[in-house]
């Protein structure tokens, strides 16, 4: 039977139905984010299997957002802080990097995923072919996960980002320099962030071709 990951809860707690908001110090938050993590962990032993059989993981990472994380999504996307809007719309609480070698194996990866996975994916973002605004490059790929909750079968969403170690340093990098406590980058730092996510580009490229030759 198929149900969204709320609806037992919802049965099962009133308090989701009292006020609707999302109260992080909740049993029903608690609850939600342990069938996030249990997706997550679902899919975490699926890439563990596949890199035994295929060696093309380099690592792979995984995260629940924090609270903190979620409520700034919510505001800044502006949805109203309600479970319902959380459960819908946040589509990366639960996180799975894999960070691969090469552009190739990004791509072999991903369709590792969509063939031989228990999920289904829901969502695809190319940022490798067409770069953010930012020159950030990675592959994102929603799926859901199908969980068992007492005798019911939920379908839990976990974002996937696939990305290279070139991206991967580039992204990570970026990330601390943008949240740096002075605030804002300024306008040279952005363009400069821009022409070294091309060079890493160029240099990933240039030398994964040496690598497959
Ligand atoms: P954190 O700390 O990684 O959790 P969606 O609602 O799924 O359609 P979403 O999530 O709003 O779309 O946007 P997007 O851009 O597809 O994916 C957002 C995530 O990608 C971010 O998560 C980052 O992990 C990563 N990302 C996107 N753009 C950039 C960027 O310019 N630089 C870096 N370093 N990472 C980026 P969060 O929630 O922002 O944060």
């Amino acid at each position: 039977m198929i149900k969204t990951i709320e609806h037992d809860l919802i049965v099962q707690e009133n308090e989701i139905y009292q006020e609707n908001k999302i109260k992080v110090k909740s049993n029903i938050y608690t609850k939600l984010m342990n069938i996030y993590s249990q997706a997550m962990e679902e899919v975490k032993k699926e890439i563990d299997d596949m890199n035994k059989e295929y060696n093309l993981v380099d690592h792979v990472k995984t995260r629940i957002k924090s609270p903190k994380s979620i409520v700034k999504k919510m505001r800044d996307k502006n949805y109203e802080l309600t479970y319902q809007n959380m459960i819908d719309n946040i589509n990366d609480i639960a996180g799975v990097r894999i960070i691969a070698k090469t552009i190739d194996d990004v791509y072999k990866i991903k369709n590792i995923i969509e063939k031989n996975f228990n999920v289904t994916i829901i969502k695809e973002k190319d940022y490798i072919k067409k770069p953010k605004k930012s020159g950030y490059t990675s592959l994102h790929i929603i799926t859901e996960v199908p969980i068992k909750i007492d005798e019911n079968m939920v379908f839990v969403k976990v974002e996937i980002q696939i990305r290279t170690i070139a991206m991967d340093l580039w992204a990570n990098l970026e990330h601390e320099i943008k949240y740096k406590p002075e605030g804002k980058i300024s306008k040279l730092s952005s363009i400069k962030l821009i022409k070294y996510a091309k060079l890493l580009n160029k240099i990933e490229k240039e030398m994964t071709e040496m690598y497959s030759r």
